[in-house]
């Protein structure tokens, strides 16, 4: 008998996903722009609007599509105070500023359309002081609402996500109020068609919460995605089977130590991915999130020093690597930045298409993944790693695929397995050895 849910949705492992902060992605309706939106472009400051929108992120599915994307995370969208909306003020509807539930119908239906899917981020550990339920339970110790929160003697005088006051965390011990986050969890996988869910602070959040989330997930959809937002090792949430996958935190760091840093010889890289790789079941490998950025981390060419060449070869590992590729909305046109706020400016759109070569990189990228399901569902070798040098294998019965890579700052010759291997981008036909300029990666299919 199978047991609901224990397969992860089959969609993600070929999935590219982009992800999106709908504050600063594009500003579709200037009309629902918040009062005091600041010009596109000037630096974030933590409280700054821009008046972003989701009517704004379907005026660019196009650009999106034609990236190669086809799955979208948008961080919280839902009623809040704040631009980035980890204070949630009511689990129902989606922010007036981003277009209210009315532009999200329109862009899942666009989406589907399409076959594009779209997750949203859940977040279930706590709410906003601004949660009408906490206002009332707050004044009034006699309200129904009292015992939804944790209460203390100690200033603020009630539990909050990591002592931040503005996030007084959910009393998960009370049945009415995993009942009320687990009907939101139903109610956009029904009635909005959502694909699924990223759940933030999974490591805050009790156990069994997380896996009766992902129970009811899965009971409207037996294909939505429970992505986990987990910064450490997300074994145990594998073997309770509470998620499909994790945002890969830990397989970032290897890449910024190796690629964006040189921290790392590619010794000590792929013995450390090897690891990660075989402290997780293969499934929630394939299915875990891969990325090199996020909101929450500075962003990856800023942390190469703004070389290009490293972002370039860190992404083309990213997309031959188990697992679906994520891009954080602005590092395909370069988009710098150090820690929150600055990881979250305003897209530049007139960097798209006035000759810069990085689009055109990552769009290559994602056609390659597409275009070979051994990039997708393959097995996993390293059989070359030394130096600054690397040689991945990706393979199945019907195809073999190589990723090799010169992270170095001198040329490099590499030694490719024995057989004919055809350079994809040049169509060449390789043997023996590889010779590479410093800091550049080829792509080698075998020949049939
Ligand atoms: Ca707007």
């Amino acid at each position: 008998m199978e047991v609901i849910g224990v397969r992860p949705p089959s969609w993600v492992r070929d999935a590219v996903f982009y992800q999106i902060f709908p504050d600063r992605f594009r500003n579709g309706d200037p009309g629902n722009d918040p009062p005091g939106v600041r010009p596109w472009g000037e630096l974030p400051t933590p409280t700054s609007f821009f008046g972003g929108d989701l009517w704004g992120v379907l005026e660019k599915l196009d650009y999106l599509a034609d990236l190669g994307v086809t799955a979208l995370y948008l961080t919280p969208i839902f009623r809040a105070s704040t631009n980035h909306r980890y204070d949630v003020e009511d689990y129902f509807q989606v922010d007036p500023v981003l277009g209210g539930n009315a532009a999200l119908k329109a862009l899942v239906g666009a989406l589907h359309r399409r076959g594009m899917r779209l997750i949203l981020d859940g977040v279930f550990n706590h709410c906003g002081q601004g949660h009408p339920f906490f206002q009332e339970a707050r004044k009034d110790p006699a309200s129904p609402y009292r015992p939804w929160f944790v209460w203390e003697e100690e200033e603020p005088g009630y539990s909050c996500w990591a002592g931040c006051p503005s996030l007084p965390e959910w009393n998960h011990d009370h049945p009415q109020v995993q009942e009320h986050l687990l009907s939101a969890v139903r109610f956009w996988l029904s009635e909005y068609e959502i694909d699924g869910w990223r759940l933030d602070t999974v490591e805050y959040l009790p156990p069994d919460f997380v896996r009766a989330i992902y129970r009811t997930a899965k009971e409207v959809n037996p294909e939505a995605y429970v992505l986990g937002e987990v910064m450490g090792l997300g074994t145990p949430w594998f073997r309770h089977r509470a998620l499909d996958g994790v945002m890969h935190y830990r397989l970032w760091e290897g890449l910024v130590h190796f690629f964006a840093r040189e921290e790392w010889d590619s010794g000590r890289f792929s013995r450390y991915l090897w690891h990660l790789w075989r402290s997780y079941p293969s499934w929630a490998n394939f299915s875990s999130y891969t990325l090199l950025g996020s909101h929450d981390k500075p962003r990856f060419l800023t942390l190469a020093g703004g070389d290009p060449r490293k972002l370039r070869l860190a992404a083309a590992f990213l997309f031959a690597y188990p697992g679906a590729p994520a891009i954080y909305y602005g590092d395909e046109v370069g988009l710098e930045g150090g820690e929150d706020p600055d990881c979250r400016r305003c897209f530049p759109w007139e960097r798209v298409g006035e000759g810069n070569p990085l689009p055109q990189a990552f769009r290559e990228l994602a056609a390659l993944r597409h275009a070979h399901p051994a990039l997708r569902r393959g097995s996993l070798g390293f059989l070359h790693a030394k130096g600054r040098t690397l040689l991945l294998r990706r393979a199945l019965p019907e195809e073999e695929v190589l990723l090799v890579l010169n992270a170095g700052a001198q040329e490099e010759e590499i030694p490719l397995p024995s057989g004919i291997y055809r350079e994809e981008k040049s169509g060449e036909r390789r043997s023996g050895a590889l010779r590479l300029p410093p800091y550049s990666f080829a792509f080698l299919t075998r020949a049939s």
